[in-house]
This record gives C-alpha cells, sequence and structure tokens, in this order.
C-alpha cells in the first residue's frame, strides 16, 4: 500500500507536557514520524505520496468553523502579545457553568480544549493542517479504488472533538477522513481505534449518527487517559444509538485479552457491512509504551494486521499514537506489511 506523507509535520514540536503531575519533554515528538516513515522505506511497503491540498471545506464537514478558524490564527493572536513560547490553555469551564465563549485567548484556549496536552507553536498550524490533508489524500486514494492506504498524519487527530482539541489531537484526522468517503458517495464507513488511549473526539463527532460506526479498544477510563469517556456503557445517541463501542480494557491487558476484544469489534464491523474502514492506527499499546499500560509485542502487530485483512473492506489506516519511539516504526509497520500480505 501507498503512504501518504507530508515533512510539513516537523513545524510543530513543542516543549513541554504536562505528566503525573511534572513538565516533561513532549512524548508526541517529531522523530516518531520519522521513525515510521524510515521503516516504510526498509520493508518496501509502496510508494510515498506528497499530499494534495484540499483546503478548509473538509475540515469544517466534522468540526465547528469557529474552531477550525481558532486553531489557524491562535499563533499570531498569541505572539502578537509578546509571547513566543507554546500555547497552553489556563482554565476550563466547570460543571454548572453557563458555558460563553470568552474574547481573549487565555480564555478561548480553555474554550476549545478538554485538557493543557495540546501545545501550540509558531508552526502547529501547518503541522496540523498538512496532517488532515494527508489523511485526506490517502481518503481519496481509497475513494478511487485502491484496497489499502497508509496516512502518515502527525500531530495525531483522534482526541480532538467537534470544537476542542486536547491530548497531542487538533483536527480529528480519521474523522475528517471518514466524513470524506461519505462525501465522496460511500454509505456507511466503520471507525475502527487501536490507540491505547480512547478515540473520545472521534466517538463525540460522530455519536448521534448511525452512518458511522465507531469502535475502540482502550485502557479503561477508570484508569487511564482520557479519564471521562471510553466506557462500555457509551452507545450512541439518537439515530446514533448501537453504533458506538467501546472496550475498556484492565491496565496491563495483553494480546490474550486485547486480541478478544478485537475479534468481538471485528465481528460487528463485518455486520454493519461498511463500505469502508478506517483504522486509527495507534501503536501505544505497545508493552514499552512510555506512557501506556498495555502489553503487546512487536510481533502481535503482525496478527493485528491479519485480523484486518480478514474483513476484505478498502482499509485507511491513520497514525495515531505511540511513543516509544525506537520501535514505533516496526510496531506500525508490522500492522500494515502483514495486512498486505494477507489479503
Ligand atoms: C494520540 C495520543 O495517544 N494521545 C495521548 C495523550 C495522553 N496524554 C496523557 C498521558 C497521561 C499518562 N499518564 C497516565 C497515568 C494513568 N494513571
Ligand atoms: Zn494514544
Amino acid at each position: 500500500m501507498d503512504t501518504f506523507y507530508s515533512d510539513t509535520h516537523r513545524l510543530h514540536h513543542c516543549n513541554a507536557e504536562l505528566n503525573e503531575g511534572q513538565l516533561m519533554p513532549c512524548f508526541e515528538m517529531p522523530s516518531r514520524a520519522d521513525m515510521v516513515l524510515d521503516r516504510v522505506r526498509q520493508t518496501n511497503l509502496g510508494q510515498i505520496v506528497e499530499p494534495i491540498d484540499y483546503g478548509m471545506e473538509p475540515l469544517k464537514r466534522v468540526h465547528a468553523a469557529q474552531y477550525v478558524d481558532f486553531i489557524a490564527s491562535a499563533w499570531e493572536r498569541w505572539s502578537a502579545l509578546g509571547r513566543s513560547h507554546d500555547m497552553l490553555p489556563l482554565a476550563w469551564p466547570p460543571r454548572r457553568t453557563a458555558i460563553r465563549c470568552p474574547e481573549d485567548i487565555d480564555g478561548q484556549l480553555g474554550f476549545f480544549s478538554f485538557d493543557a496536552g495540546a501545545p501550540m507553536n509558531a508552526g502547529t498550524w501547518q503541522a496540523v493542517y498538512h496532517s488532515a490533508q494527508v489523511a485526506l489524500s490517502a481518503q481519496a486514494a481509497i475513494a478511487a479504488g485502491a484496497s489499502a492506504a497508509f496516512a502518515l498524519c502527525r500531530p495525531p487527530g483522534h482526541h480532538a472533538g467537534i470544537d476542542y482539541m486536547g491530548g497531542y489531537c487538533y483536527l480529528n484526522n480519521a474523522a475528517i477522513a471518514a466524513q470524506a468517503l461519505l462525501d465522496g458517495g460511500a454509505s456507511r464507513v466503520a471507525v475502527l481505534d487501536v490507540d491505547f488511549h480512547h478515540g473520545n473526539g472521534t466517538q463525540d463527532i460522530f455519536y448521534d449518527r448511525p452512518d458511522v460506526l465507531f469502535a475502540s479498544i482502550h485502557g479503561d477510563p477508570r484508569h487511564e487517559y482520557p479519564c471521562f469517556a471510553g466506557y462500555a456503557d457509551e452507545r450512541g445517541a439518537g439515530s446514533g444509538l448501537g453504533f458506538n463501542f467501546n472496550y475498556p480494557l484492565a491496565p496491563g491487558s495483553a494480546w490474550s485479552v486485547w486480541s478478544q476484544a478485537l475479534s468481538d469489534a471485528l465481528r460487528i464491523i463485518a455486520g454493519y457491512r461498511p463500505d469502508a474502514l478506517v483504522v486509527s492506527l495507534g501503536v501505544d499499546t505497545f508493552k514499552d509504551d512510555p506512557i501506556s499500560s498495555f502489553k503487546l509485542d512487536s510481533n502481535d502487530y503482525l496478527r493485528l494486521g491479519e485480523q484486518l485483512a480478514q474483513l476484505a473492506l478498502p482499509t485507511l489506516f491513520v497514525m495515531e499514537g505511540g511513543y516509544a519511539v525506537e520501535e514505533i516504526g516496526i510496531n506500525a509497520v508490522n500492522v500494515l506489511t502483514a495486512f498486505d500480505a494477507s489479503r
């Protein structure tokens, strides 16, 4: 399969994030994408393709226009205040608040986020914009008849909701691509999120819709980030009821447990009879991931690729998390090579 990739991701590089009460260097760093690209080359997975620019419109099909415009212009407003360090939000509306959008940038950063996990620097918007274009370009290959494509997105996207950023995510690349598949004529699209963290943003975007089935396998929110979503009883709302599936698993889960959730998710997806599958491909389920607690090993990603191929659906892989930088290339590309080899 071909890999869609833009060097622009490199412009997004922030200094610090809050983890376990301490400021630490950001786990979500440019070398992550470099390692995956290196592995794509080493394994001759396929061509490496520059994205086409589809503009702002497809981003605003899933995100609120005022949210997209906010991220696009935030750095300009921030730097006009004489600030040259990373942007971070300061305050969020608590329960029982009538939420109004403030006017100043510090207030708006809180209004358009759910945590302090999405810092922005001077190049963040460009990186984020092109990451979405990478997903859209890979999506276009699927729409044109390719049986699989890999969107090597960075920054990742699955924590970004309709009008909020968080968890290293700004624009929801997988959701933007899924919507583009629908807009291109697909009737139903399934999104399977295998990142260690619950895809709360993707769930938010499609929660009340039956045309996108969302299934996520992740660390139990009682113990793991994003802490407030990902419970099994979140099953969708309105006409989307019954089209959202969460598989929260205990910290420490290894392939034996994880693969049972996968089998169930694949059975649900097959029964939905989607026209295409979008895989939110995080490999922070790896045993040595520095911020996660599952215990998958590198060979398990081969099994994952094989099982996904069994669905025999046009499949778009969208890169999400994975912070064991040394192994991220092997793990992510193991899914893709095994997928290609077994279909
Ligand atoms: C795309 C993606 O993988 N984003 C992940 C963002 C995670 N940010 C918070 C990490 C917190 C790690 N410490 C959790 C300890 C659980 N008790
Ligand atoms: Zn993750």
